[in-house]
């Protein structure tokens, strides 16, 4: 239902992709809202769902890391490689 302000139950998984340098993100929650850091462009996702969503985080070249200790466990499926 388009304006829901709960979940969709359907799978969403959004792809972030890093620079070819070494990139320090920064993943946190605050209820279903989840803010991605490290990037140029900040991302966030609204309405995430634990059960179905997925952020996955391809930090591409470089050293990249990701600091996920502001990420509530059960806010969104988390995926990262460096
Ligand atoms: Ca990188
Ligand atoms: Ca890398």
């Amino acid at each position: 239902m388009p304006g829901s302000p709960a979940s969709d139950a359907a799978a969403d998984r959004v792809t972030v992709a890093g620079t070819g340098g070494d990139d320090a993100f920064a993943v946190r929650g605050a209820g279903t809202t989840v803010d991605l850091t490290g990037l140029p462009a900040a991302v966030k996702v609204n309405r995430a769902d634990a059960a179905t969503d997925t952020l996955a985080i391809d930090g591409g070249d470089g050293a990249d890391t990701l600091d996920q200790s502001g990420l509530p466990a059960a806010a969104i499926g988390l995926e990262f490689s460096d």
